[in-house]
């Protein structure tokens, strides 16, 4: 029996990482764009992609800086588009929305819980920082809470599930975010194949240990049986070792700069292409097929390239 076609996700810029940590990030609408296609062209089927300020590499939720590169992406590559739900810290669930709303994407994450998001900890790692709100934008994390109520996701569901046609990479940070997500199923207010990202490692999750992998599958398996994709992601250090160890028990896998800004032991990645590359090269010889965008919309039921408003 043949693996199936393995997925990958490229998680381009994120809203985690600030401008000083690595050079490679990218934050204007030119840089995302270029980085998005370069990784599609790598093999990326699916472009997760968050916009910044231009001028200060803060994250904005700003619709009319996403229009400036998601045309862009749009026309140079025929990659799944997957725009952010999560946002940043410190966004409502209405500024989240806004350029989802706006460009009505094939997939939006959206995140199963709410919960504390520590990015406080990057803080002592860096002596100074190029720009003054990177700092406290990373303390805010400390006392922030990344507000993911049922309302916020039944209104997320409703308002772009039902009248977008948009699909969801619904992101669990913790077995109590796959029992969420049967609670939406149990309602009917998803609809199957779900894909369920599994995100390991950042500090208010799940911690990026092989036994807590182990467990995500077993619980997803039992909870969703066949009307369930699953994929993983892990942050930092975790990343590559961990989409591998779920690519080895039939995941999918995510990498990008958003989740980690490595290739390799302690050495950053010149980009998000280089990551995806990375992966193929782990994945390929061990017999597994890198699946193109039109397999992942096969396989996603996703409502194809031609129904967003970009
Ligand atoms: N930053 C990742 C850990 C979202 O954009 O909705 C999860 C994420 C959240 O990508
Ligand atoms: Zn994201």
């Amino acid at each position: 029996m043949s693996l199936a076609k393995v997925i990958i996700s490229c998680a381009v810029t994120g809203a985690v990482h600030t401008p000083t940590m690595s050079p490679a990030l990218p934050v204007t609408p030119d840089q995302i764009a270029h980085q998005a296609i370069e990784a599609a062209e790598a093999g990326a089927a699916i472009l997760h992609l968050h916009a910044r300020d231009p001028a200060t590499g803060k994250p904005t939720p700003d619709p009319e800086v996403f229009m400036q590169f998601l045309p862009r992406i749009k026309q140079s590559t025929d990659a799944v588009v997957n725009i952010t739900t999560g946002g940043g810290m410190g966004m409502s669930i209405e500024e989240r929305l806004a350029a989802p709303l706006r460009s009505s994407p094939e997939l939006c994450s959206l995140n199963m819980g709410s919960m504390n998001f520590g990015m406080f900890p990057l803080v002592d790692r860096y002596k100074q920082f190029k720009h003054d709100w990177e700092a406290p934008f990373l303390e805010s994390s400390r006392d922030g809470i990344f507000k993911n109520t049922f309302r916020d996701i039944e209104t997320i569901l409703q308002r772009l599930g039902q009248d977008h046609g948009t699909r969801f990479e619904f992101e669990c940070y913790d077995t109590a975010h796959l029992y969420t997500l049967a609670h939406f199923l149990d309602r009917k207010l998803v609809t199957p194949p779900l894909f369920v990202q599994s995100v390991f490692g950042i500090l208010g999750g799940v911690g990026a240990d092989t036994e807590n992998l182990l467990h995500a599958k077993r619980i997803a398996d039992k909870l969703f049986g066949k009307d369930y994709h699953w994929s993983v992601m892990a942050a930092g250090k975790h990343q590559m070792r961990f989409v591998t160890m779920g690519a080895l028990n039939g995941s999918n896998v995510r990498v990008g700069l958003e989740d980690s800004l490595f290739a390799g032991r302690g050495k950053l990645a010149q980009s998000n292409a280089e990551q995806v590359r990375l992966i193929r090269s782990i994945l390929q010889p061990l017999s597994m097929e890198i699946a193109t965008p039109d397999e992942a919309r096969e396989i996603l039921a996703l409502k194809g390239g031609a129904n967003v408003k970009f």
